[in-house]
């Protein structure tokens, strides 16, 4: 039997085909995600800040993999970038690839002592994430930040922790320039 294929297009980094999940995350639904909620509620809710391509061929089974492809838009809430709302794997120990597709931005990575560094990411760009690291994207370009991630399908996504404690590590426009400032952790 013929089975449909799926398509990745590289240069534009876009999935197509069978097995591909999308899905997408507006302003509306990243409530305390920015630092600026005033004005992020001000913004048009329905605003796409990112959507994700998924080839989910396996399901969240030990020993599979899952590949996708982030595309983070450009934009800013107040003067902080459009970026993914990031996560620690729900299994700790699973690492993580990234990278570049187009555009420029930054992915921070943080462990669990929350100490926090950014890798700058380009077209070509290639990033491992190890266990036990929060990852997030921020895109400081112009035009869409398109990255290609692979990771365990039993990872699972651990939101949470992130939700309330945040990354300590922040990327904002300071004067035309991207510059991470550091964010103190809720109390
Ligand atoms: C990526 C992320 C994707 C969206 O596929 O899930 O960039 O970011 P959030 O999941 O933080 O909203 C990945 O890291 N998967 O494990
Ligand atoms: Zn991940």
């Amino acid at each position: 039997m013929l089975q449909e294929t799926t398509i990745f297009d590289s240069l534009l980094g876009k999935l197509t085909g069978e097995n591909v999940v999308r899905s997408s995350r507006v302003l509306g639904e990243l409530s305390g995600v920015f630092l600026n909620e005033e004005e992020r509620s001000l913004m048009d809710p329905e605003q796409m800040v990112y959507e994700v391509q998924m080839h989910d061929s396996c399901g969240e089974v030990e020993g599979g993999l899952f590949f996708g492809v982030s595309h983070v838009l450009p934009g800013k809430v107040g003067n902080e970038y459009f970026m993914t709302k990031g996560h620690y794997h729900q299994k700790r120990n699973c690492a993580e690839y990234y990278w570049g597709i187009s555009g420029d931005g930054f992915l921070l990575l943080m462990d669990e002592s929350r100490e926090c560094r950014a890798e700058k990411v380009f077209p070509g760009s290639l990033h491992f994430i190890a266990g036990h690291t929060a990852h997030r994207l921020v895109n400081t370009g112009e035009t869409r930040l398109v990255v290609g991630a692979c990771w365990p399908s039993d990872a699972g996504h651990d939101y949470s922790t992130i939700q309330k404690e945040g990354f300590s590590m922040r990327v904002v426009d300071q004067d035309g320039k991207p510059t991470l400032v550091p964010q103190f952790a809720p109390k």
